[in-house]
C-alpha cells in the first residue's frame, strides 16, 4: 500500500459507495464512508430496491481490480440466455451470445454490498460508519454535516474530497445543484414496478440459468434467479394501472389473461399476499453536468446517473465510474483538480448515452418486443454476429459483453441502422431492375 496522506469523505456504502472505497483504499488514502441506513450485515431486513441484479463485463472488471471478482461470483448464479414466457403457454430461450457462451449474472445486491462492506472495512486506512446522514455539505470549504440518527448529534467532518455515492436521491447532487451553470435533469416514467417472488419450492419449475422475460407490451415481468432456488420477478406496469388492481378477484382476472403461467409459479396466495403488501415503486432517469466541483466534491453512480432499468446497466454504469475514477489517478497522479475534471469530461457522453439507451429501451419493449419486425432485426443481428464477430457486434452485446464506451455502442447502432437501410434500398433497386429488364424483354 502506498502512503498517502489525502482525506476522502464518501456519502453511501451502497454498492458504488462501498466499491469506491475498496479502490481508494488500495492506494493509501484515509476513507471515512457515511451510511444512512444501519449495517446491512447486522440487521438482515430486506427492503427497498430490487433483491438481485445482472452483473455484466464492465461491472466485472471493477470487481476484478479490487480483487472480489471470484468471491462475488461464486455466490451469483450465471444466465446464459433470456427465457421467454409468451402466450399462449409457449417458452423460448434466446442464448446471449452463441460465438462464446458469454452469460450475465444473477447476484443478490445485499451480498454483493456485504462483500464490499467487508472488503473495504478490511483495509486500515478505511472506517465505515453506519446510521450517519449526510444533511449539508460546504463543498468550497470541503466539509460535510452528518447527522448521527441513534444520537442525534451533527458532526462536521473535513476532507479533501467529498465523493457522493449516495444514490438517485443524493444529498450531495443538490448541493451541486445550486451552482452556476450546473445541468440537470430528471424524469419519473409512467411505469412503476413492485417486486414478487417464486420460492424455491416452485422455483424448479422454472428453467434454470436464464433470465426469464413475460414481454407483454405495455406490461413486463422479468425474473431473476436466487443462489437458494427462489426467484425474483419484477413487475413493470403503469402506476395508474397498479391502481385500478384493487382487489383479489381483479389482480387474479389481470394474472390469468396477461401472466397466466406465474399464477401457478408464485402461487395463488402468495401472489395476493405480496402484491398488496406493498406499493409499486417509482422509475427516476436524471442526467446531469458536471459530476465534480474544483478538486472538492465529485458524484459517482446514480448520484450522477440514475437510469431505468431496461438494460440492467445502472450498477455495472456506477462500477465502471469507480474503474475510470482509478484510471484518471494513476494517469494524473493523484492531482485532484486534473483527476475530478477529467472525470467529468470522460464520464458526461457515455453517462448520457447509457440512460438514453436504457429509456429508449423501456419505450422499444413495449411496442417492439411481440412485432415481428423486431424479431427480425434481432435474427438478422445474430447471424452477422456470427459471419463478423469482429465488426458486427449486436447492441446489447457490446452493451453487456465489452468495455466499448457506452457512446460507440450507440454510434456503432446508428452504423449498422445504416447499412441495413442501405442494404434494403440496394435490394430493392436490383429486385426493381431485374423487373424493369424482365418485362422490357
Ligand atoms: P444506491 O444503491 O442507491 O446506494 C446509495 C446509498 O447511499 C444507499 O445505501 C443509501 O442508503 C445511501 N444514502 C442515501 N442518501 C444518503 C445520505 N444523505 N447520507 C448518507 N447515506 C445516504 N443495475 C444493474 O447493473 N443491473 C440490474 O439488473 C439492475 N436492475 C435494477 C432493477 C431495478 C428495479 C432498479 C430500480 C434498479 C436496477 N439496477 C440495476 C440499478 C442499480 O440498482 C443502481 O444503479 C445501483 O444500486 C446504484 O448504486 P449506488 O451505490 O450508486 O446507489
Ligand atoms: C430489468 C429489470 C431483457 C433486471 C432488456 C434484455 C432488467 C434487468 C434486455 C431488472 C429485457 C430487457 C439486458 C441484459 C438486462 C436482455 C439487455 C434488464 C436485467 C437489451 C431486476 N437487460 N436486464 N437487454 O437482453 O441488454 O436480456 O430487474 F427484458 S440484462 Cl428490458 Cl444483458
Amino acid at each position: 500500500m502506498c502512503d498517502n496522506n489525502k482525506s476522502v469523505i464518501i456519502i453511501g456504502g451502497g454498492l458504488v459507495g462501498a466499491l469506491c472505497a475498496c479502490f481508494l483504499a488500495k492506494r493509501g488514502y484515509h476513507i471515512e464512508v457515511y451510511e444512512v441506513r444501519e449495517d446491512l450485515r447486522k440487521c438482515k431486513l430486506q427492503r427497498g430496491r430490487s433483491i438481485n441484479l445482472a452483473l455484466s463485463h464492465r461491472g466485472r472488471r471493477a470487481l476484478r481490480t479490487v480483487g472480489l471478482e471470484e468471491e462475488v461470483l461464486k455466490h451469483a448464479i450465471p444466465m446464459k440466455g433470456r427465457l421467454l414466457h409468451n402466450l399462449p403457454h409457449e417458452l423460448s430461450s434466446v442464448p446471449y451470445d452463441e460465438q462464446t457462451n458469454q452469460c450475465i449474472y444473477s447476484v443478490s445486491r445485499n451480498l454483493l454490498n456485504e462483500v464490499l462492506l467487508t472488503a473495504a472495512e478490511e483495509y486500515d486506512n478505511v472506517t465505515l460508519t453506519f446510521s450517519c446522514k449526510l444533511v449539508d455539505a460546504n463543498l468550497k470549504e470541503g466539509s460535510c454535516v452528518i447527522q448521527n440518527l441513534k444520537t442525534n448529534e451533527t458532526i462536521k467532518a473535513k476532507a479533501d474530497l467529498i465523493i457522493g455515492a449516495d444514490g438517485a436521491y443524493s444529498k450531495l447532487r443538490s448541493q451541486m445543484q445550486k451552482l452556476p451553470l450546473f445541468q440537470y435533469s430528471q424524469t419519473y416514467i409512467e411505469h412503476g414496478y413492485l417486486e414478487l417472488s417464486i420460492s424455491s419450492k416452485n422455483g424448479h419449475m422454472m428453467i434454470p440459468n436464464h433470465l426469464h422475460i413475460w414481454p407483454r407490451g405495455e406490461f413486463m415481468m422479468i425474473a431473476l434467479p436466487n443462489k437458494d432456488g427462489s426467484w425474483t420477478v419484477t413487475l413493470f406496469m403503469a402506476l395508474t394501472r397498479f391502481k385500478m388492481l384493487t382487489g383479489r378477484e381483479e389482480l387474479l382476472k389481470f394474472f390469468e389473461s396477461t401472466f397466466p403461467d406465474a399464477i401457478e409459479l408464485i402461487g395463488e396466495e402468495d401472489l395476493v399476499e405480496q402484491f398488496f403488501s406493498s406499493p409499486p415503486s417509482h422509475l427516476i432517469s436524471i442526467k446531469c453536468y458536471p459530476y465534480h466541483f474544483e478538486n472538492r466534491a465529485l458524484i459517482i453512480g446514480d448520484a450522477a446517473h440514475a437510469m431505468v432499468p431496461f438494460y440492467g446497466q445502472g450498477m455495472n454504469c456506477g462500477f465502471q465510474d469507480c474503474t475510470l475514477l482509478d484510471q484518471l489517478i494513476s494517469q494524473f497522479d493523484g492531482n485532484f483538480d486534473y483527476v475530478l475534471q477529467e472525470f467529468s469530461e470522460r464520464r458526461k457522453d457515455d453517462a448520457f448515452a447509457i440512460c438514453d439507451l436504457a429509456m429508449y429501451n423501456y419505450k422499444e419493449m413495449r411496442d417492439l418486443v411481440t412485432k415481428p419486425s423486431f424479431r427480425l432485426r434481432k435474427a438478422l443481428d445474430n447471424v452477422l454476429y456470427s459471419l463478423f464477430p469482429k465488426y458486427w457486434i449486436p447492441l446489447y452485446n457490446s452493451v453487456s459483453f465489452s468495455e466499448i464506451r457506452y457512446t460507440e455502442c450507440l454510434k456503432n447502432r446508428e452504423m449498422q441502422n445504416w447499412m441495413i437501410t442501405l442494404s434494403l434500398i440496394f435490394l430493392m433497386l436490383m429486385g426493381l431492375s431485374i423487373i424493369v429488364i424482365s418485362s422490357w424483354k
